[in-house]
C-alpha cells in the first residue's frame, strides 16, 4: 500500500520541485561568511529536506504538524507521516503494522555477531555493526547491481528500509539483554506494536514504559536534514550507498556526545547531583553545582541547540508524560530544578546561544525511573526512531534524483585572497 501512495505522489513531487527550479533556480537563499566557513556551515541554507524543518521559535514540525500536536501517534504513525505526508488512516495504518510484524524476523548472523564483539562494547557500536552487517541482504544494492533504472531506485530504498526498521525492535532488545547479561533473548509478541513490543521483549512488561517507549520513538524521529546524523546518512546515502551503509553512517554520527550521546551524559550529570547532595538540592546549590562544573571547561548535557532558541518540544512533551506519571522520584525532581537553575546560569556565563533545554535533558531520568539503568542503551533508542527519519528522508531524496552531496571547501589562503 505504501508503495502505491507514494507511487501516486511522487510524480507530483518531482513536478513541483522541477518547476521550483525553473522558477527560481538561479534565486541566491544563503549567504557564506568566512565564520560560518570555519564554524560548522551553521546556518548555510544549503540542502532541502521534505520531512521536517526546525523552527529556532517553535521547534520541530513534521510534515507540517507542529510537534506538540501530534504527540499522541505512533511511531508507525509518524513513519507514514514522514514518508507519505499524510496521517495514515486506519487501512493504511494496519497495512504498515502488518508490514513491519512480517519483516521483523532477525538473521541468524546477526546474533553470531554480536555474540563475538567483545563485552564491553558499547551498544551503539553493536547496533551499527548489526544494522551494517545486513547490507549482504539490502535489496536496492541487488536491484542496482541488476542494473534498475534510476526511477525505480526509492522503491527498493523504502523495501530495505521497511525491513531495517522492522528488525529494530529485535536487534535493539536483543542488543540489551546480551550486552547487559539480561538472560535469553525474548520472543517478539505479535499481539503489541512496534514499540510497544520492543519494551516486550526489552523485558520490561509495565504498561506505563511501553506508552513511554510509543512516545519516545515517536518524538525522536526526524529533525530536519542538516544535523549531524541526518546529514551523515544523506551524504553517505546520496552516493548511492544501501540504505543499511546510510542508516549506520547517521547513526555513529548520533553516537557523538554532542549530539545523541548526549543523553547517556545528562542522565550521567544528574547522578552526580543526586549523589553529590545525597538527593534533590536547594536551588542555590544546584546552581553552584552547575558553576563549578561549568568552570571545570564542561558543557552542561542537555542544554543548548545549534538551530533551536526556545525549550525543546521533546523536552516539553517528556516533561508533561514525567509530570503525569512521575513527578514524585527524586531523579525527575532534579531535571526539574535543573530546568528552573541552569538556562539563567548559562545566560549569565553568556556563551551558549540557547540557554534552554534540549530532548536530552529529560529523556533519561523517564527510562531510569521505569528501570532502564544502563545509561549508556539510551542512544540505541534514540537510533531506532531516528532510523525512521534518514529512511524517509532517503526514499524522497531518491525519488526526486537529489544527486551526490559535494559542497566546495576552501582553504585558508584562498580565503585571505579571495575574502
Ligand atoms: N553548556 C556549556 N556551554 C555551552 C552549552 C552548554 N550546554 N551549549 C553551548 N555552550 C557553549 C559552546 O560550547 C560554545 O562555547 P565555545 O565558544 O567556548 O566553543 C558556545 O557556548 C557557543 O555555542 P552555541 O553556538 O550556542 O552552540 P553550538 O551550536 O556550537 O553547539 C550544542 C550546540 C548542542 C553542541 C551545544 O549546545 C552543547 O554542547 N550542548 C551540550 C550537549 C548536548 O546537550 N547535546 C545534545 C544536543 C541535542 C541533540 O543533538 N541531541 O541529539
Amino acid at each position: 500500500m505504501l508503495q502505491k501512495v507514494l507511487s501516486e505522489k511522487i510524480p507530483r513531487w518531482q513536478k513541483e520541485i522541477h518547476s521550483v527550479i525553473n522558477e527560481k533556480g538561479d534565486v541566491i537563499i544563503s549567504d557564506v561568511s568566512v565564520s560560518q566557513a570555519y564554524g560548522g556551515m551553521r546556518g548555510i541554507k544549503g540542502l532541502t529536506c521534505e520531512t521536517s524543518s526546525v523552527s529556532p521559535d517553535s521547534g520541530l514540525i513534521i510534515r507540517g504538524y507542529p510537534l506538540l500536536d501530534i504527540t499522541h501517534i505512533s511511531p508507525e504513525e509518524v513513519f507514514y507521516l514522514l514518508l507519505t505526508g499524510d496521517l495514515p488512516n486506519d487501512d493504511a495504518l494496519r497495512d504498515i503494522q502488518n508490514n513491519l510484524k512480517t519483516h521483523q524476523d532477525i538473521p541468524g548472523y546477526v546474533w553470531q555477531i554480536l555474540k563475538t564483539m567483545p563485552p564491553d562494547s558499547h551498544p551503539m557500536t553493536m547496533l551499527t555493526t548489526a544494522i551494517q552487517s545486513m547490507q549482504v541482504d539490502s535489496l536496492f544494492a541487488r536491484k542496482y547491481d541488476e542494473g534498475i533504472p534510476k526511477t525505480d531506485y526509492w522503491k527498493w530504498t523504502l523495501e530495505d528500509g521497511i525491513r531495517l526498521v522492522a528488525k529494530l525492535p529485535a536487534i535493539a532488545a536483543g542488543i540489551y539483554r546480551i550486552r547487559f547479561s539480561k538472560g535469553d533473548r525474548i520472543t517478539p509478541d505479535n499481539s503489541l506494536d512496534w514499540a510497544g513490543n520492543f519494551a516486550h521483549m526489552l523485558g520490561i512488561e509495565d504498561d506505563d514504559f511501553k506508552k513511554l517507549m510509543r512516545l519516545y520513538l515517536m518524538l525522536h524521529c526526524d529533525h530536519e536534514g542538516g544535523n549531524v546524523s541526518a546529514f551523515s546518512s544523506l551524504t553517505v546515502a546520496s552516493a548511492l550507498s544501501s540504505p543499511y551503509l546510510s542508516v549506520a553512517a547517521g547513526l555513529n554520527g548520533l553516537a557523538g556526545p554532542l549530539h545523541g550521546l548526549a543523553n547517556q551524559g545528562c542522565l550521567k550529570f544528574v547522578l552526580k547531583v543526586r549523589e553529590h547532595f545525597d538527593g534533590c538540592p536547594s536551588q542555590e546549590a544546584l546552581k553552584q553545582f552547575c558553576w563549578d562544573h561549568l568552570n571545570s571547561g564542561q558543557v552542561i548535557p542537555g542544554y543548548g541547540h545549534a538551530v533551536l532558541r526556545c525549550p525543546d518540544p521533546r523536552f516539553i512533551a517528556f516533561m508533561a508524560f514525567g509530570k503525569d506519571h512521575i513527578k514524585d522520584d527524586d531523579i525527575f525532581s532534579i531535571v526539574r530544578a535543573l530546568f528552573e537553575v541552569v538556562p539563567p546560569v548559562l545566560n549569565e556565563q553568556g556563551k551558549a546561544k540557547n540557554p534552554w533545554p534540549n530532548v536530552d535533558a529529560v529523556s533519561g531520568s523517564l527510562l531510569y525511573y521505569y528501570g532502564l539503568t544502563e545509561f549508556n542503551y539510551y542512544t540505541v533508542l534514540f537510533s531506532m526512531s531516528r532510523t525512521m527519519g534518514m529512511i524517509s528522508q532517503m526514499v524522497i531524496n531518491r525519488a526526486l534524483g537529489i544527486p551526490i552531496t559535494r559542497p566546495k571547501s576552501v582553504t585558508t589562503d584562498w580565503i585571505k585572497q579571495n575574502a
